[in-house]
Order: C-alpha cells, then structure tokens, then sequence
C-alpha cells in the first residue's frame, strides 16, 4: 500500500507544484533599468542654447557663445516646475545639433565657458544635477550625435570627440536615468568654417553598438532611447502620441530591404505602435514640447499647452503604456515662463486629483479562475495592492478569466486602469470592462495592448457597485497587477476658433447651454469677457482667445488662436496650374497647395505668388506645413520676396525651416525690419521629402 501511495504522490506532486509556480515569462522581457523607466512614467526634456537667443529650431553651428547669457537661470525653478507637474525626472540637451556644449567640456572650445554667464566659470549641467538632487528628481541627458560646429564631424575622427563627450558627461554628471540619442543627423553646417553638406551612413558611422558599450559600463542604469532604442524607441511623431494599440515590443525595420536600422533611418511610422511579438522589449517614448517649439520663442508665448491638454496627451501616452517626455523650454533670463509654471503645476493637481484615490479599493473580488487554486499567491487580490509586480495569474490554459469587483458602496468613475506584471512580458492582447447598471452587465469600455499601462477615459461618468473585467485576448495565460477605478475632475473642453477667407470668426463649442466667452487682445477669457453669439469680422489679424465657463465657478480650457491679417482679397497672380495654389491662401488647413501630383512640373523652385489687394506693413510671413501627419512636399529652404507692382521682386527673406518633419507646426518667417508691399512670392527653394511641394496655408503678420 506503501509503495503504491508513493507512486500516486510522484504522478501528482509534480502537477500540484507546477500549478503553483509562477506562469513561464512571455517574449522579451525588460531589464532593471527599463522596469524603473516603466515606473516613472513622466519626464521633461529641457532645451535652452544659443536658439533661445536667435529664435531658431536648430542653430547652424557658428553661434556666437556670447549671445548665451542666462542671467537669471535658476535650475531649481524649472526642475521644481516639472515636479509640480508630476514629472519624475529631467533630460537635459547638454549639446544640440548646433555644438554648444553646455558644460565645460575639454572636447571643444566651443563651450559654455566661453559665454559670459558666471564669467565663463559656469556649468549648466551641474546646476541641473544639483537642482535634481535636492528636489529628489532623475537626471538624463541628450547630447547630439549631430554636431554642425565641429570641423571634424563627418570624419572618423568625430567619432571619438562624440564617445569623449559622453564619457565626460557620464562621469562627472550621474548617476543618468537615460541617455538620449537623436535621430536627426548629417546635412549642411558651419563645420568648424567649411560651410557645406556633409553626410553620413547612419548605420555605420557612429559604430553604436560600441558606443552604447560606453553607456552600458559608466551608467548601467540608464536606458537608451534613439529611434532603434535599444531599450526606448521614439514613438514616431513629435505631438506626444503612441498609438491606441501599443506594443512594449518592437522590430526596427530599415526603409530600405535587406538593411540594418538604425537612428535615424527606421520607419518610425511602425514605432507609434510597435510589434506584437517583435524581438526586443522596446517601449515607445512620446516627445512633445509643452509649446510649438523645443526652444524658447517669444511669438509661441500664447500657445503654451493648457492642463487639459497635457491631460489628454498623458492618456495618449502613459495610459498606452509608453513614456512622456514633455519639452520645456527656459526663455534668455534662464527661467521657465509664468504661463509655462502654471500650466505644469495644474496639470500635476489634475492628475493627483483624479489618481490619488483608487475607487475600487476595498471590493470583494471573484475570480473565475486562480492559478493553483492558490488564493494566497496568485489570487486577484494583488489587483489592489500598490505593488506593480505582484498578480494575479491564472491556470497554464486559462487566457480568458474573468474577476468581478463588488465595491463596498456605489462609486462614480471614469478613468480605469489595468497593468500587468510585465516582468512576465506583456502577455494580455485585449480586455473589457463591463458595469451593473439597472441590474445588467453593461460593457462600458474595451482596450488592447495591456503591458505596463493601460488606461481607458470613459465619455461619461459610470455610476454603479458592481464591475467585471473580461480578458478577451492572450495567447497565455495571465499575470495581471493591477486594477484601479478613477474619477476625472470635469472640465469643459476648450471651443474651436476658425477663420473663414471672409474674415469672420466662428466659434463653435460642445456645450450649446453653456456660454462662451471670448477675448481679441491676447487675454484670458473670463466671465467679464464678450460672450460669443455670431460670427465677427477679424481682418486685421491678433489673438483670439475663448473658453465656456459652467456657473462661475467652472471655467473650461481655453483656446488660442493667432491669425495673420486676413485673407478676403487675395488671389493668386502666379502659381502652377493644376496644383490649386489658392488653398495656400483659403484658411483651411485640410487643403492643401501640392505639386505632387505626377503630372506636374518638378522643376524647383516651387512658387507662388499673391496680391493682397492693399499695401500692408509686413512683420513676418508664416508658412503651415501640411499637417495630414504625411512628410511629402515638406519644405526645407524657402525665399519670401515682395512687390508694389507685382513684377519688380525684391528679397525679403531666405532661410532653412528646421525639425519640420517631425514636428510640422507653424513656421514664422520674421523680417529683421518690417516692409511695406502689397504683393508677395513665396518660394520653395528646396524639399525634404519627395518631389513637389505641399503646402496647407501661407500669411501675414502685421502686428
Ligand atoms: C529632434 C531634434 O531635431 C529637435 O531639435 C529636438 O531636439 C527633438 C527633441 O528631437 O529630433
């Protein structure tokens, strides 16, 4: 009888105990120093150099380090800023493409030391590293592999000064939560004098696996982000979206067959969702600037993104399991703006409001299924803990459980969240959710992708105490960690501003009951402020701003517009026939001026020209690039000339547009003086993407 007990026990033992050990991990798995990325969420990548000075993008190289004097600069007052906002970290651009080191580099002279600010004796980076120190904040940093200072850049040699630099900067600067590799490289440039177009093979010349080894040895905590990671991918775009469904994993792939990716050339457009299944744990980071520019422009000063735009963006990116990494950018005295303060510290109370309080805590939980049968160890009630590891995991050939919550009391919400124990891989393909309404299960949201973070933002508030969720999609079993039940403050969101060619503004809003009010002089709206009923003519051009407001307790976010002057008598004199050169000129953002289609002419420069009808004295010109998210027809060097007569042209301006591929958003072209004409030709001298120009819309700034 002995024996043969014995002999049933070596059958089932090994059963019972595989039942009870953990499900096997699934894919790639992260490392530590992805798993503490993960957990942070929410960073700020701060821009300031030269460009703050000259109001450019990206500087050309032969900047005068003396332009650069930060008299004010205070690191904490920006630090403290994005902590206020619920940033965790800061990356600092310790050199942008111009070459400007911000710290006294021994690499090159072209350095902070040479600007005035502390007598040469400053050193930018080490006040950030202090300032992240006292306020318990991570520190990362950018240098740029593209150096357009550098005489050496383009040659082997680079290669070395680049390594040196990081090698400074991870030595006297760490510990690093990240290390920032841009994918903007090679083109023309100062180079040290030469003034010409050096380009470069992205997948050999910055030899990045041994250039990565260096990070990996001085700083093994920090993660690698460029566009072929290799622990964070961009996520494709510059306007601080991941896709709706979004992989932790990821394959690059080069454009071209049969080549090896790298920064710089991948198709990014695969990064905004990543791939299932793809060979690397590579979560996407969302970069976007908290204005329209990574630099301080004085003209974007009315454009600062609201809290509730930062809201939105934080759902698109955190709550799709990716990172934000949010641009900041400290204006010539050194100091975050007051607008850009406040912004940051509303944003922080509207996400501490919405998640401090986890409304599903405290729910008797049912599981349709527990690994093991093991209550204690694999049961849902890690769902409510505040651990991100510790889960709830089913049986080796469940992928389809279900848990019911009944909460202690009815509780509204409109935010829920569900994460998974990703140290197990990201397993779970889709869930619903489903909520106890008048006795019923009612499915109130659906979501795919879980990984690390996934966030549904209900339309309305549900009201109930009773809520399932349903995996509907693993190809495993599961290993989920949390479950969380939120509410949203309300807040209204902001109307829309849109000008006709007439001139007449219309302001439209989702809340017919609601009042708008409005201003036209660049302040904000208040309950004193017009109240919006009929279109209004705005020829002239200026800022209109609006916002509807419950009560007066409750005002929405508010939106801002900037118009040129406008556009009722203009006409084209000159343009290409069949290219529809009038929707460059028609305020509507959707059409387009294109060149593109096969048929056309290619022969640059791509031009166009326009009568105002009257003289006017022109400020600046401004160009929208098509903003259809296609890179096609996007312009990379422009000339602006004017006329009285509209034969005799004279220059009035000819420049580079900058960053314009990932980050399409309105150009300002400004006079260095103002001049008086009342027909002007805008030329594409030159085009980044395709053959042909696209162009949403052209105008004029006379204030
Ligand atoms: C881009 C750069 O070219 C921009 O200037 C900016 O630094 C942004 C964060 O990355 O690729």
């Amino acid at each position: 009888m002995r024996k043969y007990l014995a002999l049933i026990y070596l059958f089932i033992a090994p059963a019972v105990s595989f039942a009870q050990s953990a499900p096997k991990p699934y894919g790639p798995l992260p490392t530590n120093g992805q798993l503490q990325w993960h957990e942070m969420e929410m960073y700020c990548l701060i821009h300031f150099g030269a460009n703050t000075y000259l109001d450019h993008e990206w500087g050309y190289g032969d900047e005068d380090p003396n332009l650069v004097n930060p008299t004010q600069f205070d690191a904490k007052q920006i630090v403290g800023a994005a902590k206020a906002g619920g940033f965790k970290g800061i990356v600092v651009v310790a050199k942008h493409h111009d070459g400007l080191c911000l710290w006294p580099t021994k690499t090159t002279t072209h350095n902070i030391s040479k600007s005035p600010w502390k007598n040469g004796k400053g050193d930018i980076i080490k006040e950030y590293q202090k300032a992240c120190e006292a306020l318990g904040m991570k520190l990362g940093l950018y240098n740029s592999p593209w150096d357009r200072n550098n005489p050496l850049y383009g040659k082997p040699e680079y290669l070395q000064i680049y390594r040196d630099q990081l090698k400074e900067l991870y030595s006297n600067y760490g510990p690093l939560f990240t290390s920032w590799h841009d994918g903007a490289n090679g083109g023309t440039g100062y180079y040290g004098g030469a003034r010409e177009h050096r380009s470069i093979d992205h997948t050999t010349y910055y030899d990045w696996d041994n250039t990565w080894a260096i990070t990996r040895k001085m700083q093994p905590m920090a993660v690698l982000f460029g566009d072929v990671g290799p622990d964070l991918r961009w996520v494709g775009n510059e306007m601080g979206h991941a896709g709706e469904t979004c992989w932790a994993t990821y394959t690059p792939v080069a454009p071209e067959e049969n080549r090896k990716p790298a920064n710089g050339y991948v198709k990014s457009e695969l990064a905004t969702e990543g791939t299932r299944n793809g060979l690397y744990w590579m979560p996407a980071e969302c970069d976007v600037p908290l204005r329209p520019g990574w630099f301080y422009h004085e003209s974007q000063d009315p454009q600062v993104k609201t809290s509730a735009e930062l809201m939105d963006l934080y759902f698109e990116s955190v709550g799709r399991g990716a990172g934000l990494d949010l641009g900041l950018s400290p204006d010539k005295r050194g100091l975050l703006p007051d607008a850009d303060v406040e912004s940051l510290k509303r944003f922080g109370d509207l996400l501490k409001q919405t998640f401090t309080v986890n409304l599903a805590k405290g729910a008797k939980l049912k599981p349709s299924n527990v690994r093991g049968n093991n209550q204690a160890k694999f049961g849902p009630q890690f769902l409510l803990d505040n651990d991100r590891y510790s889960y709830w995991a089913t049986d080796e050939n469940v992928t389809s459980p279900e848990v019911v919550f009944t909460l202690p009391a009815k509780k509204t919400f409109n935010v829920i969240r569900i994460r998974e124990n990703i140290k197990l891989g990201q397993r779970i393909e889709s869930v619903a959710v489903d909520a106890m309404i008048n006795g019923q299960w009612k499915e109130i949201g659906k979501a795919t992708s879980i990984g690390s973070n996934r966030l549904i933002r209900l339309n309305n508030n549900v009201t109930t105490n009773k809520v399932r969720l349903r995996v509907t999609g693993s190809p495993v079993c599961i290993a989920m960690s949390d479950f969380g039940l939120f509410k949203e403050p309300v807040h209204l969101k902001s109307p829309g501003i849109k000008r006709e060619k007439s001139g007449m503004v219309t302001i439209t809003s989702e809340y017919s009951k609601l009042p708008v009010h409005y201003t036209i002089d660049g302040s904000k709206p208040t309950l004193s402020s017009p109240i919006y009923k009929v279109p209004f003519l705005f020829a002239n051009g200026g800022i209109v701003k609006a916002s509807s407001f419950m009560g007066t307790k409750l005002s929405g976010d508010i939106e801002t517009k900037i118009f040129g002057i406008g556009k009722k008598d203009w006409r084209v004199i000159e343009g290409q026939e069949g290219s529809h050169s009038e929707y460059a000129i028609d305020e509507d953002e959707k059409s387009n001026w294109s060149t593109l289609e096969p048929e056309l002419n290619k022969t640059l420069p791509y031009v166009v020209a326009i009568d105002m009808g009257k003289r006017e004295l022109i400020k600046a010109f401004t160009y929208l690039p098509r903003q259809d998210g296609i890179h096609e027809g996007l312009i990379g060097q422009y000339l602006v000339s004017v006329s009285d007569d509209g034969k005799e042209w004279k220059e009035a301006r000819k420049g580079d547009f900058h960053n314009i591929e990932a980050n399409p958003v309105q150009q300002l072209i400004l006079l260095e003086t103002p001049v008086k004409a009342r027909y002007f030709k805008f030329s594409a001298l030159k085009i980044n993407n395709g053959k042909g120009v696209s162009v949403a819309e052209l105008g004029v700034v006379t204030k």
